[in-house]
Parts: C-alpha cells; structure tokens; sequence
C-alpha cells in the first residue's frame, strides 16, 4: 500500500524473497546488492507479478558514500522511508579459525555485517523518523550467540550487529515511532548456506520464500516489538 522499502542484498535469497513480498503488498522497494543481472531479473518478475518497479542500485554497500547517496535519493523522491531491510551478509571466508583468519576476509565480514549497517542506520534514522510508523529489520544468525568454531569472523561481526541494532533500538524507544528488530532466519537455503556447508541438499532446508513472511511481520504499522532478535525456525 504505497509504503516505501530500502532491501539490501535483494539479488538473490532471503533478500529477493522479503522483496517480491514486500512488493506484492505494493511497496516501492530501493534493491541494493553488486549483480546488476540478479536485481534486474528481480525487477522483471515483480511487475510480471503485478508489482511496482524497482529503483535498483547495483552497487557494494561499501562503496565510499554509497548509502549516504541512496537515503538522500530516498529523501529527494519520498521525504520519509517505511521500511529498512539490513540483509547483505558476508560469511568472511567461513570454515576458518579465528587465528588464521585473512585480513581481507575479517574485514569484509565486519565492513558487510557491521559497517554498511551502522551507516544506513545513520543514513535511514532521520528518514525512518518522517514515515508515520518507520520499521528496520537486520538479518542476524545464530552463530552471533555461541562460540561456534571456525566461524570466529561470521559469528563476531554478527554479534556485533546485534549489539548495535539493539543499542539504536534502546536510543529511540522512547522518542520515535520507529521500530528496530532484527530476524534470525534459522537455515535457509541459499547462496550463503551452499557456500558455507556445500554438502547439503537444499531440498531439505527452509526455502527464502519460507522465511520472508517473518520478515514482513516485523515491518506492519502495528508491531510493537523493539530491541528483539526473533528466530523464524526451531
Ligand atoms: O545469502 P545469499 P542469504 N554489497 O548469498 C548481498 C543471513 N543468514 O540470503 O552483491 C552489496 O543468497 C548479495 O548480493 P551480491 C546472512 O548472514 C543466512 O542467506 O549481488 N550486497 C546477496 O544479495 C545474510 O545477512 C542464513 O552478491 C552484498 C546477499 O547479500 C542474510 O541472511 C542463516 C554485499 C546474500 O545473499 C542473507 O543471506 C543465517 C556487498 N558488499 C543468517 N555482500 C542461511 N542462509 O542459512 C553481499 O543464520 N551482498
């Protein structure tokens, strides 16, 4: 209903699937993630759907100013943003121990994970404010909550996003309407997954499309959960 969505990593995954949902309730969605093709093919099965095109920035959240250049876009098109979907993510190598980490590898993990969020929380905050019920969703994981071995990179920058979303959370709980929350979607099958266990049948696992629901749940006007890491599967 004409709400107005920034997704990042939309090209494929979790993010794609909180995208097309968010469309088919007639959002206008900002599609952030590096694979023009993906964001494109994106674009073109939303409005066979029915769904209003998408502005698509086919860019590394990380790109120095980026996401200060997309939010003042946002600003000059909407003057408000509803919705605020953190979802890229970055494994940081994956299946390294925490000694042996590359430098580039700790880096990304932090710069994705933690980084790019904190400057769009810094970016959004104001236009989040100017929608009548502003709602943020980061996608956490589990490995942010136990000493998970191999994993140190993954699991400590997401333990930082945690930390962070949660802190922002407390700041505006009283002074906004806005609403922060972030969704551990449990194991789903998708890129991230194949490329950290690549044994598993994909078949057997959760389905994007399986967990984007919770997602949505989390950007209605009436939510009132604030500061909460909420998990979609057992
Ligand atoms: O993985 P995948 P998921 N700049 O690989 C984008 C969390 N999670 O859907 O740039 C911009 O399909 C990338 O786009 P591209 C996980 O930690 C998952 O599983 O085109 N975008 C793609 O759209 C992550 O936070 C599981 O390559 C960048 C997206 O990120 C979230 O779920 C379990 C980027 C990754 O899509 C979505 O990941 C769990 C950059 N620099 C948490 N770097 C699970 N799947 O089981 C990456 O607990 N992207």
């Amino acid at each position: 209903e004409g709400r107005v969505a920034l997704v990042t990593g939309a090209s494929r995954g979790i993010g794609a699937a909180v995208a097309r949902r968010l469309a088919a309730e007639g959002a206008e969605i900002v599609a952030i993630a590096r694979t023009q093709g993906a964001l494109e093919e994106l674009d073109d099965q939303i409005r066979k759907a029915g769904g209003k095109p998408l502005v698509l920035v086919p860019e590394d959240l990380c790109k120095p100013g980026l996401i200060e250049q997309v939010a003042a876009a946002i600003f000059q098109r909407w003057a408000r943003l509803d919705i605020l979907v953190g979802n890229a993510g970055a494994i940081g190598g994956g299946l390294t121990p925490v000694a042996q980490h590359a430098p580039d590898d700790w880096e990304e993990a932090f710069a994705v994970n933690v980084t790019a969020n904190w400057r769009l929380i810094r970016a959004c905050d104001p236009l989040l404010r100017m929608a009548p019920a502003g709602r943020a969703v980061f996608t956490t994981a589990d490995a942010a909550r136990h000493a998970e071995p191999f994993w140190g990179a993954y699991a400590a920058s997401k333990a930082a996003l945690e930390t962070m979303v949660r802190t922002w959370a407390a700041e505006i709980a009283n002074v906004t309407s806005v609403k922060a929350n972030l969704l551990d979607p449990g194991v789903v099958a998708t890129r991230l997954r194949s490329i950290a266990f690549p044994g598993e049948d994909p078949a057997k696992l959760a389905q994007p499309d399986d967990v984007a629901g919770a997602f949505l749940d989390l950007c209605l006007p009436d939510c009132t959960r604030q500061g909460e890491i909420i998990r979609t599967s057992p």
